[in-house]
């Protein structure tokens, strides 16, 4: 076990119980024509932090800890789409829409791939979920039980809904869960930094915030 500077308080990074668990980073999130932008987002705040992703998933590959990658999309006949899901807003496409990279938010269409920067390696765990969390009708539960993980360093989009869901999930389930500061954003600036301040406000409720270069130092010392 090795102390690393985060916050609230030093994370206790583990070597043999830890993961990295980057969520969401789809084409759908990140590119013109996608789901991200058909909500009435700007998408070019999510591309730019493929670099700090990548090299955090980098240093967990040297080191030889598991990478687990999570996809939001939805079976094509929409069998797992709930129709409050579907018909929420008024976007300029719904999930399932043909779009300019396929349909969107359906397994397998060229948009919900993951970014190709960020592509998983053969034998690395691919959750699909339907829901903004990766917990919920997902065996990521089952998964990190087999691998006898306890804790989870979390990289991806969005801040606010898919990856602070997921982290509130793992949190009740028991798992000690830092985020990526670097390597996780949000369409809205002040969305990311408010999910940060209730990840880490009193006393860390549901985890830690710590820097990329802190993560990978620890990672490479541990
Ligand atoms: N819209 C938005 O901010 N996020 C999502 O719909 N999904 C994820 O965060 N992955």
């Amino acid at each position: 076990m090795r102390d690393i500077p985060a916050s609230p308080f030093a994370f206790p990074l583990t070597t043999e119980a830890v993961a990295l668990i980057v969520i969401d980073m789809q084409r759908d999130f990140a590119e013109p024509g996608g789901f991200g932008a058909s909500l009435g987002n700007d998408v070019s705040r999510i591309t730019k932090i493929v670099p700090d992703v990548a090299r955090l998933i980098e240093g967990f590959r040297l080191a030889g800890l598991p990478v687990i990658h999570t996809m939001e999309c939805h079976r094509p006949d929409l069998s797992d789409l709930p129709p409050a899901k579907r018909d929420r807003g008024n976007p300029t496409l719904r999930i399932g829409d043909q779009g300019p990279m396929g349909r969107i938010l359906i397994a397998g269409e060229p948009g919900t791939a993951i970014l190709p920067e960020l592509a998983p390696l053969e034998g690395e765990v691919v959750i699909e979920k339907p829901g903004k969390g990766a917990f919920y009708a997902t065996p990521l539960g089952e998964i990190l039980k087999e691998k006898a993980i306890r804790q989870l360093v979390f990289a991806g989009v969005t801040t606010e809904v898919c990856v602070q869901t997921t982290m509130r999930e793992a949190n009740d389930r028991g798992y000690e869960c830092l985020l990526a500061d670097e390597a996780t954003e949000s369409y809205f600036p002040e969305f990311k930094a408010a999910a940060i301040a209730m990840i880490t406000a009193q006393g860390g409720i549901v985890g830690w915030v710590a820097r990329v270069d802190d993560i990978l130092e620890g990672l490479a010392h541990g």
